[in-house]
């Protein structure tokens, strides 16, 4: 949970900033797991209102390189933006507002890091994803992403978290993990080290294609679960928010990791496994929207690689939250306890639903080229 601080607190951070207007009220907003994030209001009518995050530094560890990322990757999307009658890159891109130095992020003297966006009004990011429209609206956002960014040069980009979806660096810390057993866990989930261990070897079919140079690195956004777009109040997408791990990688991980969220009839950490069941029917549309903004460019073994890493995600998601909890809940906000164990449980049971469908996944995925 975003720890709840009062306007007297934030106030000495948010003045380093260019802000418009004056600053009303500050409330925790959102649901991701890693930032916290507040809603700033603003006082003055005509004035934008703020997000203001403090920066996990504990996961992000170059700061000054994520920002330099995220402000090579805004422009970009900008100026693209703009050579498209009708864009409004304003409200479809994502803003940083600079501090009164000129620079994007404040660092306090207790050493947590802040940072502010325009907050874009009128819009919604969903947890569940519920009708045929937003997931369809989804997979356009995600796929005109990265259509806008395949002509950036991706060398220009750091690795803010390096192999971030490498499926084998993954497994290596899931087995330091193991044997360093800090909280003697182990013992309490033999049945998910297994169901890891016999599925490794297959779901890194995506690196050994990868190696063997059969799919292009692009730039990949690497966290497109749903909650990471905005939709408008007509549940159009506009924009594609939380560039933080925006770095070059592989097609098929924007499209899996964004299926795994959209597909699930229950939450992400639903603890009773019996309600977690794919909507095919979402499934299709975001396909559909994915593929409308990338078939154009996407080679034969990329389009074959889609239905893989409907596999992976969920499979490297479970992994990761299965390694922090054995690890002792360093990573990932959790609200009770158990909270990791019952994520990886529920991404684990997903990918099993998954499996079940493959041959139509890949099907309903051909019919879309
Ligand atoms: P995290 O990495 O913790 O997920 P995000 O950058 O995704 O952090 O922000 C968390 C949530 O805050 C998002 O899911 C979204 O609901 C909301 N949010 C973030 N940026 C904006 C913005 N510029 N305008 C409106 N809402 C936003
Ligand atoms: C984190 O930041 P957020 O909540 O959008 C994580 C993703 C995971 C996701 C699982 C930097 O995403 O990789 O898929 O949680 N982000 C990072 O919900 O690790
Ligand atoms: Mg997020």
């Amino acid at each position: 949970m975003n720890k709840t601080i009062t306007l007297e607190t934030a106030r000495p951070i948010f003045v380093q900033f260019d802000l418009k207007g004056a600053i009303k009220t500050i409330s925790p907003f959102g649901s991701g797991h890693i930032h916290d994030t507040y809603r700033l209001t603003n006082e003055v009518n005509g004035f934008p209102d703020y997000i203001l995050q403090r920066i996990n530094h504990n996961i992000f560890k170059n700061i000054p390189g994520l920002t330099e990322n995220m402000r090579l990757v805004t422009a970009h999307l900008k100026k693209r933006l703009a050579e498209i009658p009708g864009s409004d890159p304003e409200k479809e891109v994502l803003q940083m507002v600079p501090m009164k130095n000129g620079q994007y992020v404040f660092q306090d003297a207790d050493g947590n890091h802040w940072r502010i966006f325009h907050f874009l009004k009128d819009t919604r990011s969903y947890d569940l994803v519920t009708t045929e429209q937003q997931a369809f609206e989804g997979g356009k956002a995600f796929g005109k992403f990265q259509r806008l960014l395949a002509d950036m040069d991706a060398t220009r980009l750091q690795e803010p978290i390096p192999d971030f979806h490498n499926l084998e660096s993954r497994m290596n810390l899931f087995h330091k993990a193991i044997e360093a057993n800090p909280k003697d866990r182990v013992k309490l989930v033999a049945p998910e080290i297994e169901f890891v261990e016999s599925r490794a070897e297959q779901m890194n079919r995506i690196l050994k294609l990868g190696r063997a140079g059969k799919l292009p690195l692009r730039i990949t956004h690497n966290d497109t679960k749903f909650n990471n777009v905005l939709l408008d109040q007509n549940d159009r997408g506009q924009c594609v928010i939380d560039l933080d791990t925006v770095m070059p990688g592989y097609v098929a991980y924007d499209f899996g990791d964004a299926v795994r969220t959209i597909v699930n009839t229950a939450s992400e950490d639903e603890k009773d496994l019996e309600k977690i069941q794919v909507n095919m029917a979402l499934l299709k549309s975001f396909a559909e929207g994915f593929l409308s903004e990338t078939a154009g460019f996407l080679n034969r073994d990329e389009v074959d690689s889609l239905a893989m890493g409907v596999l992976l995600l969920p499979f490297i998601m479970g992994l990761r939250f299965l390694t922090d909890y054995i690890g002792g809940d360093t990573y990932y906000k959790i609200h009770f306890p158990e909270h990791n164990i019952q994520r990886a449980r529920a991404q684990f049971r997903l990918v099993e639903k998954l499996e079940e469908q493959y041959p139509e996944i890949q099907r309903i995925i051909t019919n879309c080229i």
